[in-house]
């Protein structure tokens, strides 16, 4: 009797690790630039350091849902980037997002002329939208 529960625990334990690892393969080790939840989803740019310099960069969009964290496809990804300047119309940087093969998970391209707070509107879905900030160094 002792010993199947001991089992039934080892087993639990063994099962919990299985578990952990398939969800740490739906990540990468990518680190978070930004991120906005809205409506059901969670929009996250990442890249491998977090950080943006000002240039050509690639970066990666994920979107989740909130509900269970789990990518999820969102169809056609359009990225509007702005930098608001004073007493001027604001600067804006070509953005584009492709499907990266995995569903969910799109690469971005874009060239970012200048330093400072980047706004990046992200539309997808049935209208849906948010926005990141990018602190672009
Ligand atoms: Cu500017």
């Amino acid at each position: 009797m002792r010993m199947k529960l001991i089992g039934a625990v080892v087993a639990a334990v063994a099962l919990g690790l299985v578990l952990t690892a398939c969800g740490a393969s739906d990540k990468s080790n990518l680190k978070q630039i930004d991120q906005q939840r809205t409506g059901d989803y969670l929009v996250t740019a990442l890249n491998e350091t977090g950080q943006v310099k000002q240039g050509p960069n690639k970066f990666v969009l994920e979107f989740r849902k909130a509900s269970d964290n789990k990518l999820t496809d969102v169809g056609n990804v359009q990225l509007n980037s702005a930098m608001p300047m004073p007493g001027m119309p604001p600067m804006n940087a070509g953005a584009y997002a492709t499907p990266s093969g995995t569903a969910g998970r799109y690469n971005v391209e874009s060239d970012i002329q200048m330093r400072g707070k980047w706004t990046f509107i992200v539309m997808f879905g049935n209208g849906q939208r948010a926005s990141l900030s990018l602190n672009v160094q």
